[in-house]
């Protein structure tokens, strides 16, 4: 069984994770700069207290190197076969202040990577942003501001005035869940704020406000059709059994606001295809709600071509009493290095919410793992595990496809291993491993056998994967 014909096989990335050149051509620092170089022992040992922030005390200010090898890099891309790569623009390259002046070198480097891809039959996905806010906004207020609206759009004009020509598949947002919760209700991520819930609300509805600006922005300076969407988390639950209750119950905690002040699906997704905060949301954040203006919601929920959704796991769900509960995992669950539990249904059951509910083209956006890779004594880099993990999850997302959920392409998180924010590089998500001191790629294992996947359009899951050597 294969999937549809024009199914998209692609992998991500982001800027931050793997361009590395942080002060070079003229780019401005954004809030990940600022905490990555907030090291409390600058020139001392980087394991003693207090902690850094960041893992072993590491910087994205050399990542992947990626500015400086992106012909290697799309190299490597073609030699596996992708059709796709999903990649994200450093909004503090392009315009180093977040609004005003232009850095031309900057665009330059997107302008070229976009014709590379281009040159070697890899269709580019563009994410605007992904997490790596301008400083300089940031002082202004960030997200706070309701002038974040502009700045976004002014950002996503640039963009689009130069790539909008060749890019022809655009993202707003990564992950909104993630910089707004993490970054700015948590304190985890940049640029660790613990906003109460009122602020942090806020913050997020200014972010969907510029989400639907830099949607019509988009709309309106690309040249020729386009597709636009965004790529939000999938927060995914699975029945524990088979049974209609449990399937009710997953599906109904997946459409509701469960615990986490916004780590959710319906906050984001109800407000961007149905133009309305979810009740109970409403409900329970009471007067701590944002009071949208005149015509906000209708920004927000400029129409859509497809929605990207990034998921990684799950968790099993049962019907009790009439009520959804979760279910506890047995302590010998699977779980990749990164300690996340392995749920290859979650690529099955969070699709078929999304479509179910929002009627709308899905793509994955993000999908994978980190596992403990490193380079074997005859220079290859065996790992079997993202092999096993990949095919499991792709054969749930093949049932989704059988099952009639409209899905149109998958991203294999990541391409490259990278800079996994507060982990440094300790997690490696790499189809290809990156060797951070000599910068040296190998191609793993897992990339021939996905390149296999690709050229078989989803066929070759149904071999044993472990009957010939990668
Ligand atoms: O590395 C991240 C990515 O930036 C966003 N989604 C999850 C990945 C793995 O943690």
């Amino acid at each position: 069984m294969t999937f549809p014909n024009n199914f998209v096989w692609g992998a991500a990335s982001s800027a931050y994770q793997i361009e590395g050149a942080w002060n070079t051509d003229g780019r401005g620092e954004s809030v990940w700069d600022t905490m990555c170089h907030a090291r409390p022992s600058v020139g001392g040992p980087v394991n003693k207290f207090p902690q850094p922030a960041i893992w072993n005390g590491h910087t994205g200010d050399v990542a992947c190197d990626h500015y400086h090898r992106s012909s290697e890099d799309v190299a490597i891309m073609k030699s596996i076969g992708l059709k796709a790569y999903r990649f994200s623009i450093s909004w503090s390259r392009v315009l180093p202040d977040g609004i005003g002046s232009i850095n031309t070198k900057g665009l330059d480097f997107y302008d070229r990577l976009v014709n590379e891809l281009l040159a070697a039959g890899i269709t580019p996905y563009t994410t605007l942003f992904h997490w790596d806010y301008p400083e300089t906004l940031f002082r202004k207020g960030g997200w706070l501001n309701r002038d974040s609206v502009q700045w976004f759009a002014e950002f996503a004009q640039v963009v689009a005035d130069r790539l909008g020509d060749r890019v022809k598949h655009w993202m707003t947002l990564n992950e909104p869940q993630v910089f707004l919760q993490f970054g700015h209700g948590d304190g985890h991520n940049a640029p660790r704020l613990r906003l109460g819930t009122r602020e942090l609300l806020l913050a997020c509805h200014h972010a969907l406000m510029s989400h639907g600006r830099g949607v019509q922005v988009l709309r309106a300076r690309c040249k020729g059709p386009q597709q636009v969407g965004y790529a939000p988390v999938c927060v995914t639950k699975y029945p524990f059994t088979d049974s209609k209750e449990d399937q009710a119950a997953a599906m109904q905690v997946m459409a509701s606001l469960e615990d986490h002040n916004i780590w959710c699906n319906t906050w984001y997704n109800d407000a961007i295809f149905f133009g309305r905060y979810p009740e109970d949301g409403l409900r329970r954040f009471g007067a701590d709600a944002p009071k949208p203006a005149a015509g906000d919601m209708e920004l927000i929920s400029q129409k859509c071509d497809f929605i990207g959704v990034n998921i990684y796991e799950g968790a099993p769900v049962r019907m009790r009493d009439g009520k959804p509960e979760l279910v506890t995992r047995e302590p010998t669950h699977p779980l990749t290095a990164y300690r996340w539990p392995v749920e290859p249904k979650s690529l099955y059951w969070g699709p078929k919410f999304i479509h179910e509910r929002y009627k709308i083209p899905v793509y994955i956006t993000e999908n994978g793992l980190s596992c403990v890779d490193w380079v074997s004594m005859d220079g290859r880099v065996h790992d079997p595990q993202r092999i096993d993990f990949t095919r499991r999850y792709l054969l749930e997302l093949r049932r989704a496809v059988t099952d009639g959920v409209d899905l149109r392409g998958y991203f294999h998180w990541s391409i490259l291993d990278n800079f996994e924010w507060n982990e440094g590089y300790k997690e490696r998500f790499g189809l290809v491993h990156v060797d951070f001191t000599t910068l040296k790629r190998t191609v793993k294992d897992s990339a021939r056998w996905y390149g296999n996947v690709i050229s078989t359009n989803g066929k070759s899951l149904d071999e044993d994967p472990f009957t010939r050597a990668w």
